[in-house]
């Protein structure tokens, strides 16, 4: 009697076990035809004011957002129910963002791997009230880039972005203009937001599934939020900017064919020169900027492929490496304008090599905190020095991925493991995967302003583990300047602005 109900019992675990090992599979490579055209931000309408500001408006609000004909999904977005505006900046300009805040609840607006003073920054020290509004400024002053802007509110990142609360901030300078690569916006250079979902009747699902240590996955995905989208074009060769813009997943784009595309920029701008690859991987936050060469009348899809490098098989499974997407179809048109050749260099990375470094850090990735500490408002966690440069070691031996995201600087990464870093981690980067059994090597340099009072953020950019407490605050300060207590009572609250 007893051996058979332990028998019984031991098969309906394993039944159950089996059930969620291939549940936790998602694919939808050929699964649906892709017939929705691709939504494109709009770029956003500026003014310059008397001083020469370029004044941007953003209104958080509430709404709905039709991603299936005829289902309304109550959604979150800037100037709109679903994202935002794509802003537009040349580098030595003074730019100025009113932005208030429809929503009914306290947000922020963090601009993410923009270089700018603290108290600009749009951390959770800079929370925006319900009906209340917040204009921060500040001059452009770094290269060419594809950024990014989102809340940022303390244990809520994770459920204001995937309501839809992000949008792209891209930045222009001379060099950039110059150069012949593809850049008119929309046409045949196209901003690519890729986010997954998993619909729960009208409503947006935001759980995490049983066993999901990474957060949020969806069994989906859409791209500037359109399900299943195409984009027809109309030229040899099409610039994407990716942005992962989702809240857990990690993503390994490229093409079912095997063709290779060139890498043209990181997070922080331009490589030196086109890197040729067949795959680039972005996790939570990062950004790629690839070229495609098109052939006449074809169809192609971007497609997200397995990832190994996740971990031991149960995290893959678990945690989406084991995952696979179609993420956008491009079709090209029966005649094609020639483009001009992509130039054999690009440009000159402005990170620092970590010569001259004046210290040394180490971040060790762990899912109850960094270096042992979860996040506390009212704690000052390291103190640096303006003007100087770092050489940072972040690790994670954690078990699962985990990714590293510092605010205001756009970093080098010098090793990964003790070697030279792949060509898809040699551009200026402001986040960079750690999975399970990496140490990476960054070199960054802080140029200020300082401000003792007011943090800047590191941490994990999979909000889930960045809400749950894997964040830390470091502040700027001269050189002489006293660093901030380690206890800070003055951060504790934070400002709302009203
Ligand atoms: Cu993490």
């Amino acid at each position: 009697m007893l051996g058979s109900s332990v028998t019984a019992v031991a098969m309906a675990v394993g039944a159950l076990f089996a059930w969620l090992w291939t549940d936790a599979k998602v694919s939808t490579v050929g699964k649906e035809p892709f017939g929705n055209a691709l939504a494109i931000p709009p770029q956003a309408e500026s003014s310059v004011d008397k001083d020469g500001t370029r004044v941007f408006d953003l209104r958080m609000r509430a709404g709905e957002t039709e991603f299936r004909a005829g289902v309304k999904t109550p959604t979150w977005g800037f100037n709109g129910s679903y994202l935002g505006p794509t802003l537009r900046a040349r580098r030595g300009e003074k730019v100025r963002v009113r932005i208030s805040n429809a929503l009914d609840e306290a947000s922020t607006v963090h601009w993410h791997g923009m270089h700018l003073p603290a108290r600009m920054d749009g951390g959770p020290h800079q929370m925006i009230a319900p009906g209340g509004t917040w204009s921060p400024h500040w001059t452009v002053d770094q290269p060419a880039a594809t950024l990014w802007y989102h809340p940022h509110p303390h244990g809520g990142t994770a459920r204001h972005v995937q309501r839809g609360l992000a949008g792209l901030f891209l930045l222009d300078d001379e060099r950039s203009g110059r150069l012949p690569l593809p850049k008119r916006y929309g046409v045949d250079d196209l901003p690519v937001i890729v986010q997954d979902v998993r619909f729960d009747g009208a409503r947006l699902a935001g759980d995490r599934g049983m066993l999901q240590n990474v957060g949020f996955l969806g069994d989906r995905t859409m791209v500037n939020g359109t399900l299943r989208p195409f984009r027809q074009v109309h030229d040899e060769l099409i610039r994407l900017r990716l942005l992962n813009a989702s809240t857990a997943r990690t993503y390994a784009f490229g093409f079912p064919d095997g063709r290779s595309f060139s890498l043209i920029a990181t997070d922080g701008g331009l490589l030196e020169r086109p890197a040729s690859m067949e795959r680039v991987q972005l996790s939570p936050g990062e950004r790629a900027e690839i070229v495609v060469r098109m052939r006449a009348g074809e169809r192609v899809m971007l497609r997200s492929f397995p990832q190994g490098n996740y971990g031991d098989g149960w995290q893959r499974r678990f945690g989406g490496g084991d995952d696979s997407f179609d993420v956008l179809e491009l079709r090209a048109a029966a005649r094609l304008r020639p483009s001009p050749a992509l130039p054999a260099t690009l440009g000159k990375p402005e990170t620092p090599d970590g010569k001259g470094s004046v210290r040394g850090r180490h971040f060790d990735l762990k899912r109850s905190g960094i270096n042992g500490r979860s996040m506390d408002m009212g704690r000052v966690d390291e103190t640096v020095t303006r003007g100087t440069t770092e050489v940072w070691t972040v690790r994670n031996s954690n078990g699962m991925p985990h990714n590293f995201h510092v605010h205001d600087v756009q970093f080098r990464v010098l090793e990964v493991n003790g070697s030279a870093p792949p060509p898809a981690l040699s551009g200026p980067k402001d986040t960079v995967f750690v999975p399970h059994g990496t140490t990476v090597r960054l070199a960054l340099r802080f140029t200020g302003p300082a401000d003792p009072d007011t943090p800047y953020m590191y941490h994990c950019h999979l909000l889930y583990h960045e809400d749950e407490g894997m964040m830390g605050q470091f502040v700027v300060t001269e050189k002489g300047e006293p660093g901030a207590p380690r206890e800070h009572p003055g951060h504790g609250a934070g400002h709302t602005h009203r």
